[in-house]
């Protein structure tokens, strides 16, 4: 098994930032996966995540098959539903949307997905996902029926995540939603990243090197990024290793 979650620590302890690109099935040609994957293993991306809030079943597991003959990189499962659930990747965020108020992304889906995970070889890492407002309703809102956080309430985002460390989660994640408007902003990042000890993912609608590395001054020790990679594979040649 490979410790996805032990790995991710040990970087952020010694300073290192960390950069997952984002891979929703549904909108990806698989045909395209080898071509694809060698920009991702010429960058400076350390993760590849896999997951969106829609995917047809079994389509996960085709495509981390497939993505998997053509990187070393470790590939963790960033899923919508459980269906997504597939043993050929190497992690799994284990997502509680607590941002949120529906009990089915808090615990219910979880509980479905128990079934899936017996004997599982995955690094299974539990993830306190908040959903952030950007100024669009996104798919995450949608598909989960849930509320994002008014971004003027850092009080309460910041409460949120720790309240999702102090349950015992290992991750948490500040998702402003697939192709926001705006990123999560710095001072959210930073108010949330000084007041947790476990590290921080940040994600949505980040487009540039600039927006990037703004997010990792703030304080997020891992970035997501995955429209920006759809819309512009150029944008990898900005990331060269
Ligand atoms: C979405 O945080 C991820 O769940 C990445 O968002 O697609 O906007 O990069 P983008």
């Amino acid at each position: 098994m490979k410790q996805i979650y032990k790995n991710i620590v040990q970087s952020v302890s010694s300073g290192e930032k960390l950069l997952a690109v984002l891979i929703d099935p549904d909108k990806f040609q698989i045909e395209h996966t080898p071509a694809f994957i060698s920009k991702v293993n010429a960058s400076i991306a350390t993760h590849i995540f896999v997951g969106g809030s829609e995917v047809e079943e079994q389509l996960t597991d085709i495509l981390v098959n497939e993505i998997k003959k053509h990187t070393q990189l470790p590939i963790v499962l960033f899923p919508g539903d459980v269906t997504q659930i597939t043993n050929k990747a190497d992690g799994l965020l284990f997502l509680s949307l607590i941002s949120g108020r529906n009990p089915e992304y808090l615990i219910g889906k979880h509980i479905k997905a128990v079934s899936k995970l017996k004997g599982t070889q995955l690094d299974i890492i539990p993830t306190g996902y908040l959903l952030i407002e950007n100024g669009k309703e996104t798919a995450v809102q949608r598909v989960t029926q849930t509320q994002p956080m008014p971004k003027n309430n850092s009080e309460h985002i910041v409460n949120t995540a720790k309240a999702g460390e102090l349950l015992g989660m290992k991750l948490i994640y500040l998702e402003a939603g697939s192709g926001a408007c705006e990123p999560i902003s710095e001072s959210i990042i930073s108010k949330v990243k000084s007041e947790l000890n476990i590290p921080l993912i940040v994600g949505g609608g980040i487009r540039s090197k600039t927006q990037m590395n703004a997010a990792y001054q703030a304080g997020a020790d891992v970035v997501v990024i995955g429209t920006a990679f759809e819309e512009d594979e150029s944008f990898f040649d900005s990331l060269k290793k």
